[in-house]
């Protein structure tokens, strides 16, 4: 198991300036979060077989799957961690951080740190260990556009990547957890657009729609389930989610690897080099969960399954657009850093990838990159995102 070094990115309990405790206890796919002074109590984390820094402050995160309640041990099959003073369930998945100290993490009194969340079900993730692979086109596909050129080799650290788009029902436990009057979610960005917009949801959040054109024709209209992928969020409400359940937006990179890497090649489409209509939520499909040819819709997540990129993903292509990490380079193929590149420093779009449900072939392919959206802007019904996480 897993540690390492955290020293910025501490989780603020509420949005009512009360301090929170040192220790944060992220359980996946997130449903309450406790008041601060429940979190203070009794709760200690012994991490003697665990590697940690030796260095104060020693801040530590891992991560594993509760194997007992009483004691709550959290394992991930060879080492240890032992809370107490948690509710916690056989099976659940927990992410355990905080500063180490002595040998015991101890919940204490401090401004600025602190949360915690509990899941019923969580966010099921696919690992991406690390290696290398052949990111963008040299060229070959069809529709070649030279932001997607040269193709060149990056080498990524692992990495967790949601198998499945971030679903409303996902998106609900959010909402219902505060996460829109926590600025701790937020980047400083982000949080001055939700403040100047005034927003608690996202667009398009109401379960009756209807995409189709003209809009609100009363023709065509659908019902989106707590299974439908969240839509209508702009690049902060993405990222102000994917803090709270304990992870990030993945970065442009993580996002392409996931969808086509074989280990020995890169993919056209996920599911491989030859457009299948029928495998991903698009305008020409005829999917019934997707509503049929030419619905103008979502589908729940995971709805086609013969989609899937070499590592499980699914809906890479199709269904909703999905907002990554970074921002937009026009040329940043052409100077990207070979090892784990983050994107430019600065720019003005972030970047959207795999294409949506009125979407063809064209804008399907893993390698095309959509880079005209301001991240404040809500992409419509066409726009959701996809969570990721360090691999520590
Ligand atoms: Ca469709
Ligand atoms: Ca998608």
């Amino acid at each position: 198991m897993d540690v390492y070094l955290r020293h910025e990115d501490t989780v603020t309990a509420g949005d009512d300036g009360e301090e929170g405790c040192v220790l944060t206890i992220i359980w996946w796919a997130i449903a309450i979060l406790l008041a601060s002074s429940q979190a203070q109590s009794a709760l200690v984390v012994r991490i003697s077989d665990l590697q940690y820094s030796p260095t104060p402050p020693n801040p530590i995160r891992t991560f594993g799957t509760v194997t007992s309640v009483s004691p709550l041990r959290l394992t991930d099959g060879t080492n240890q961690v032992v809370v107490t003073g948690v509710a916690a369930r056989v099976g659940d998945f927990l992410i355990v951080e905080g500063d180490y100290a002595g040998g015991v993490l101890a919940v204490t009194q401090a401004p600025g740190k602190a949360a915690l969340y509990a899941a019923p079900a969580m966010t099921e993730m696919v690992y991406v260990p690390p290696g290398s692979f052949q990111m963008g086109n040299n060229g070959s596909e069809p529709f070649t556009f030279g932001n997607e050129l040269p193709r060149h080799e990056v080498y990524l650290s692992g990495y967790w990547l949601g198998r499945c788009e971030v679903t409303r029902g996902e998106y609900r436990q959010f909402i219902a957890g505060g996460g829109y009057g926590n600025p701790a979610c937020w980047s400083s960005a982000g949080w001055n657009w939700r403040l100047s917009q005034g927003r608690t949801e996202p667009r398009y959040w109401a379960a009756q729609q209807d995409w189709d054109y003209p809009l609100d024709d009363g023709e065509g209209g659908f019902t989106q389930t707590d299974e439908h992928p969240v839509v209508g969020v702009v690049y902060y409400e993405a990222e102000a989610y994917c803090s709270w359940a304990g992870g990030a937006l993945p970065t442009e990179a993580q996002w392409e690897k996931a969808a086509r890497w074989t280990g020995s090649h890169s993919n056209v489409f996920p599911w491989g080099d030859t457009w299948e209509a029928e495998f991903c939520n698009n305008f020409w499909d005829s999917n019934p969960a997707g509503g049929g040819l030419q619905a103008s819709q979502t589908a729940p997540a995971g709805s086609y399954p013969g989609g899937a990129s070499p590592f499980g993903c699914l809906d890479m292509a199709g269904n909703v657009w999905e907002w990554c990490r970074d921002w937009y380079g026009e040329t940043y193929y052409s100077a990207s850093p070979a090892v784990d590149p983050q994107g430019p420093a600065t720019g003005a779009f972030r970047v959207i990838r795999g294409g949506g449900w009125d979407d063809y072939s064209l804008v399907s392919r893993c390698a095309y990159r959509f880079g005209s959206l301001p991240p404040a802007y809500p992409w419509n019904s066409h726009g959701g995102f996809r969570l990721a996480r360090p691999g520590w």
